[in-house]
């Protein structure tokens, strides 16, 4: 499944590769794509993705998840 999602903070790429790591080793996480420009992660993922443990990755890469 593809997921989106609204994440503020980020402004530059080496920020968005920040997030992408962060969000990449999540269980059931497959491809994280993070846009600075836009403020947004796109997620691909097997399943549903753990809100707590999403809001949490982003949170320890230093930026946060504007909603839910
Ligand atoms: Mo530029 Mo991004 O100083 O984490 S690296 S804002």
């Amino acid at each position: 499944m593809i997921s989106e999602y609204a994440v503020s903070g980020m402004t530059c790429e080496h920020c968005e590769r920040r997030v992408q790591t962060e969000v990449g080793a999540l269980e059931g996480v497959t491809e994280v794509t993070a846009d600075a420009a836009s403020g947004t992660v796109r997620v691909v993922s097997a399943g549903p993705v753990d809100a707590d443990a999403l809001a949490e990755a982003i949170d320890e890469a230093g930026y946060e998840l504007a909603h839910r």
